[in-house]
């Protein structure tokens, strides 16, 4: 098949699945045609059967908000003829569904047809799309699309109420991981080299949006540290950073806690993680919480979202209700203070990530949407 995938190519979850998608269908054997403004973060500079498409926006002095969606489903609309494109698969609703369904009445309007498949991630249902502004559009956008698919069986839950979607088939198809990347034993451990044998490693990444409540996890960790030897890793970068550095100051645990900014490439520190860490308050899937469990480190969370769906509470990690930082510290002393307990969870959730969301069995089954979504011939 020749697919479009259009997702957004900075940071974040969305963008790091749509191009791991595209680079497991590329080896597959299917042609993949990245739509995007920037080339994606997880994209390497070639592979065989990837290309890529920069939207590029025209600047004019009138306007104050270039048009980027315009420019978006323009491009769309040019890639699926010149490369006779089979399919258009955009992630996050906002404005990537509408713009394949501009594209694709472009396309009718021509005699020509082309399936527009739907990924819902998290804020474009949970956030963003229920902000006024958005509601309509996205509702609209949405039933538009040929197929829809969501993350987590949560966020489908969310987009029928929110949306009153009774007559869309949202299809939950998880997120996954490349077990072979994700692997504890296929790194060096640099990171706990650097950081000392002797100290237990908390790690937690995200790009520090209000959601991912960056605080609560200095705080965990600093409760962590006053029983067990330990340092904590911060990945990432975003709105929150410097409050978080500053509860690092207040609470004196400055000189253990370790700001690393952004790194794409987050297996080979995962590989060094004893305990991740991700207490958000809305979380659709929790991409950063699986790749951890791929990676043998237990994960612990609040008891919301879609990841309820990804850390099984005291199998693979703990969830506790939101805010309850003295329980998640809690349970990670009393675990890390547990060599065999610990070793014991460490396989559960290397294993259990490996048995649920593996890349082979999850892009199998984009596949076979494709399949089905495609008009016989
Ligand atoms: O984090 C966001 O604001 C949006 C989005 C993204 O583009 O990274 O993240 C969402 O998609 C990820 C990949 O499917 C999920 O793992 C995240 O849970 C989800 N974020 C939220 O729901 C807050």
């Amino acid at each position: 098949m020749k697919i479009g995938i259009t997702c957004y190519p900075t940071y974040g979850g969305s963008g790091a699945v749509a191009t791991e998608l595209g680079i497991a269908l590329a080896e597959r054997g299917h042609e993949v045609h990245f739509i995007t403004y920037q080339l994606p973060f997880r994209l390497p500079v070639f592979l065989p059967r990837v290309y890529f498409h920069e939207v590029d926006v025209g600047r004019y002095p009138l306007f104050q908000y270039p048009p980027y969606d315009l420019a978006l489903a323009v491009r769309m609309h040019e890639v699926v003829i010149n490369e006779g494109l089979d399919l258009l698969h955009v992630h996050y609703a906002i404005p990537h569904a509408t713009s394949a369904w501009i594209a694709k009445e472009m396309l009718r309007k021509e005699g020509r047809d082309i399936t527009v498949i739907t990924t819902l991630h998290g804020t474009d249902i949970t956030i963003v799309g229920q902000d006024h502004s958005f509601h309509a559009i996205t509702k609209f956008s949405i039933e538009k699309s040929d197929r829809i698919t969501a993350v987590s069986q949560f966020l489908k839950e969310e987009t029928v109420r929110a949306f009153g979607c009774t007559a869309c088939d949202v299809e939950v198809i998880p997120n996954f991981v490349d077990p072979a990347v994700y692997n504890r034993a296929a790194h060096e451990p640099a990171l706990r080299k650097q950081m000392g044998e002797d100290k237990k490693i908390l790690m937690h990444i995200s790009n520090f949006r209000p959601v991912k409540r960056v605080l609560d996890v200095v705080r965990i960790f600093a409760k962590v540290r006053q029983e067990v030897p330990s340092v904590l890793v911060m990945v990432g970068d975003g709105p929150d950073r410097l409050s978080a550095e500053e509860e690092a100051r207040a609470l004196g645990v400055q000189h253990d806690v370790h700001f690393l900014g952004r790194i794409d490439a987050v297996a080979p520190l995962l590989a060094s993680a004893d305990l991740f860490l991700l207490p958000t308050d809305r979380e659709s899937f929790g991409l950063s919480a699986l790749e951890a469990l791929a990676c043998g480190a237990p994960a612990l969370g609040y008891d919301v979202g879609g990841i309820t769906e990804v850390v099984k509470d005291g199998v693979t990690g703990a969830l506790r209700p939101v805010g309850d930082i003295d329980g998640l510290a809690q349970f990670g002393i009393a675990l890390l203070k547990d060599p065999k307990r610990w070793s014991a969870m460490s396989a559960a959730a290397a294993a259990d990530a490996r048995a649920r969301f593996s890349s082979g069995q999850i892009v199998a089954q984009y596949e076979s949407l494709y399949m089905r979504s495609l008009p016989k011939r």
